[in-house]
């Protein structure tokens, strides 16, 4: 197993469209114990591959309190949305950041497991929240991109200044 580099927003590779994975294999299974692994330790609640500079439909989620609840999503699609909820979200690839985010309060996914079978999860809560996340990361998206122009700078002026600290 192996601890994998998180991109930093605004790193453009976190912009990326993630492809469909097609097949299952070895090197699909190792990617996902290292991504988990890499959750755990950072620690988060999910990782998308995007973060890990994989462009590839895969996420890791463990919202549980004991993190021992790990679940994988290959190739998820959101299926249904229903109410809203707004959450204080935060992000590996954002340091420090935290804002609310309006997003749906219920969805139902459907998604490969590791086996490659299908399965279809109904969440609310935080496991929505975080479903809704991870899936936007590998559409491109971060959460600031749901903040305001104002906010996106003053967040890229932050961590620009928090990396020259840190260097
Ligand atoms: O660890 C994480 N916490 C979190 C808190 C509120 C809303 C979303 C998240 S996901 C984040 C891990 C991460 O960046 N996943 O992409
Ligand atoms: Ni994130």
């Amino acid at each position: 197993m192996a601890l994998l580099p998180i991109l930093r927003f605004p790193d453009a590779r976190l912009k990326k469209i993630a492809s469909p994975v097609e097949k299952i294999d070895d090197g699909i299974r190792t990617l996902i114990a290292n991504m988990a692994e890499t959750m755990y330790e950072a620690p988060g609640i999910g990782l998308a591959a995007t973060q890990v500079d994989v462009h590839k439909q895969i996420v890791v989620i463990d919202t549980s309190e004991e993190r021992n609840q790990l679940l994988v999503l290959i190739n998820p699609r959101i299926t249904h949305m229903d109410g809203v909820q707004v959450y204080e979200e935060g992000c590996l690839s954002v340091p420090g950041i935290y804002d609310k985010v309006e997003r749906a309060a219920e969805v139902d996914v459907t998604f490969l497991d590791i086996e490659g079978e299908s399965r279809t999860l109904k969440a609310d809560g935080l496991l929505a929240v975080c479903i809704q996340h991870e899936l936007d990361h590998l559409q491109g998206k971060v959460f600031v991109d749901h903040l305001s122009q104002l906010k996106q700078l003053r967040i890229k002026t932050k961590l620009a200044k928090q990396a020259r600290i840190t260097a």
